[in-house]
């Protein structure tokens, strides 16, 4: 199934369900008429009460292809807005509500509903629709980058078994061949990197063609080469083949995972995610579609109020804001989220219908975003909505992550943890966090250097990362202590899987200098719900991973309150 198959299935779905609940939400608020038009005396506040459920589902309706219900609903709206006005005109005699005819035009809306077989479809497709709430965000999923790996060289190698046994700890499957005819075959099938002998490749006139013609088709396929001479003219060979990297026969995993790590990351990429907040349902849609139609993800909202909630949810990578708004205008929202050190990195557009020259009207002045007038049009308007991300994606990237490792860093652990948390109480689902220390980890850089202390390090983190979900979040706490969340796990399913990374971890054979060692770790559990506040959940997991080190070590244990 195709990316665009499986986002087509979520909006499929999302509409099913809208469209489900569509006549018990009318149902409520033909109630909450019928329960207000018998009141004694009707105040503003009742009425504001019923609008705001008319206003909302308005809005939906539109969205999700209901534009006739969307309309009458408007229009009720409009009327009843007459009714709650604080400006009332004293002079004019006034106009007394009258319930009967919301009733009717609710009645009208019930029929309608309950005679239209399907969804009306909208002018443009439905993978571009838009979903109207404010905490939906639909995310593509990556695509997996293969695992397997065709080794191919021209004798059984010693080198060969550690690189089979290495690779396999992070997940990685080799097949081996000696025989290039027999490699071929296998390549052809799904594979995305081939290990070839440098010399074998070069006695063999037509690989490197064929290869090269693999790449052409497989934009992900990859090569490299190995070889026990490293002379100019094998790394020419190689470079000119094609490769994509280069290693000795004798060259450590560490450094092969490197590369495919760095080679992987492109795929791993997630699409952009662009949050636009605009009181106008039909712009909103608008650009919703016009960057769902480029492969972003879109969060919108009408809602300036909701916009807190959805950042720290969804971390998006552009904010798009409508400059003139009932609630808070665009320039002042920008200057509320500029006051939040978290949110300091996301690029902020204000966009208007009127031209720059508008920004003098305001009260305030304020410089951290940037302006687009919503004449400009949509492919210059996308383009500069990509640059945007891709500038602050390379600056967050030094910022959030972790020089030696590659994962996040100390203070981006806890704004996720933080995110985790909220998304977690929401939905009650349970959540767990492990902090994971290597032991003896002093004895290691005493021994070896701190060198070879930052290649362990480095092994841990890509086992972790390797291991792991791609919904987990892995982050380097300190020195040698990692921090790993994974949502929608219970404790004890985390104990089970740190303890299957663990075994393999401690099996894992590091090489210094001709000198090969182990190294373990030991992890403590804490979670949700056994735990309702976040802090107490951190505090116990550092608790039980004392008890896990000063119980003997290389073990992961559960948090209990005393
Ligand atoms: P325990 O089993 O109790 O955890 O003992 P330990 O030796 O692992 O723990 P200790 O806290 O005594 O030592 C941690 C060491 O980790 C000390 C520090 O030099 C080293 N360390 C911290 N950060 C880094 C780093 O980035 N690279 C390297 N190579 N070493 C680091
Ligand atoms: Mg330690």
């Amino acid at each position: 199934m195709s990316l665009e198959e499986l986002e087509f299935e979520n909006f499929g779905e999302l509409k099913r369900h809208y469209k489900k609940n569509l006549p018990s939400k009318i149902e409520n608020i033909f109630n909450k008429v019928l329960i207000v038009s018998a009141l004694r005396e009707v105040g503003a506040e009742d009425i504001s009460g019923i609008r705001n459920d008319i206003h909302k589902l308005a809005g939906s309706a539109g969205s999700f292809g209901f534009s006739h219900v969307s309309k009458t609903l408007r229009n009720l709206d409009e009327y009843l807005a007459k009714f709650t006005s604080e400006d009332k005109d004293s002079t004019k005699e006034e106009e007394l509500l009258d319930f009967d005819y919301v009733k009717n035009v609710i009645i009208e809306i019930k029929r309608t509903i309950s005679t239209s077989r399907s969804v009306k479809k909208r002018k443009s497709s439905d993978a571009s629709e838009v979903i109207l709430s404010s905490m939906w965000v639909l995310k593509k999923i990556p695509e997996d980058w293969n695992r397997k790996i065709v080794v191919c060289d021209s004798c059984n190698k010693k080198y060969i078994s550690g690189f089979k046994e290495g690779l396999a700890y992070f997940g990685y499957e080799i097949d081996f061949f000696e025989d290039i005819e027999a490699a071929k075959e296998k390549i052809i099938e799904d594979i995305h990197l081939v290990i070839l002998d440098a010399d074998l490749a070069m006695k063999n006139d037509d690989i490197v063609p064929w290869l090269k013609k693999i790449k052409e088709k497989r934009g992900s396929f990859k090569i490299f080469f190995v070889s026990e001479n490293i002379s100019f003219k094998t790394r020419l060979f190689a470079i000119k083949s094609g490769g994509d990297a280069f290693f000795e026969n004798s060259t450590d995993i560490g450094k092969v995972i490197n590369k495919i790590e760095y080679f992987t990351e492109s795929y791993k990429k997630k699409p952009d995610h662009i949050l636009i907040v605009d009181d106008d349902i039909d712009t909103l849609s608008y650009y919703a579609q016009l960057f769902q139609q480029r492969g972003m993800v879109t969060s919108v909202t009408t809602d300036p109020s909701s916009v807190f909630n959805i950042i720290t949810e969804s971390m998006p990578d552009l904010i798009l804001i409508d400059i003139l708004m009932p609630s808070c205008n665009g320039i002042e929202l920008t200057a509320m989220i500029r006051q939040h050190d978290d949110f300091t990195s996301i690029p902020i557009i204000i966009y208007s219908g009127f031209d720059r020259s508008i920004l003098t009207n305001f009260e305030i002045s304020f410089s951290g975003y940037e302006f687009i007038s919503k004449s400009t049009d949509d492919e210059t308007f996308v383009s500069i909505a990509r640059n945007r991300i891709e500038r602050s994606r390379n600056l967050r990237y030094y910022m959030e992550v972790d020089s030696l490792t590659g994962i996040l860093n100390h203070s981006n652990i806890n704004t996720s943890f933080k995110r985790e948390f909220l998304r977690t109480q929401r939905s009650n689902l349970p959540l767990s966090y492990a902090m994971i220390d290597i032991d003896n980890f002093k004895s290691v850089n005493d021994t070896y250097g701190h060198f070879v202390g930052d290649t362990v390090l480095k092994s841990l983190s890509y086992m972790l990362m390797e291991r792991l979900r791609s919904t987990d979040i892995v982050g380097r706490y300190g020195g040698e202590e990692f921090v790993i969340i994974m949502g929608n796990t219970s404790v004890q399913n985390a104990k089970k899987v740190i303890d299957v990374v663990r075994e393999n971890f401690s099996k894992l054979v590091h090489n210094a200098f001709g000198q090969e060692f182990t190294v373990t770790f030991s992890c403590g559990i804490a979670g949700y719900p056994e735990i309702s506040d976040a802090k107490t959940i951190t505090n116990g997991a550092d608790k039980a991973l004392y008890m896990a080190k000063r119980d003997g070590k290389n073990k992961v244990i559960i948090y209990e309150e005393e």
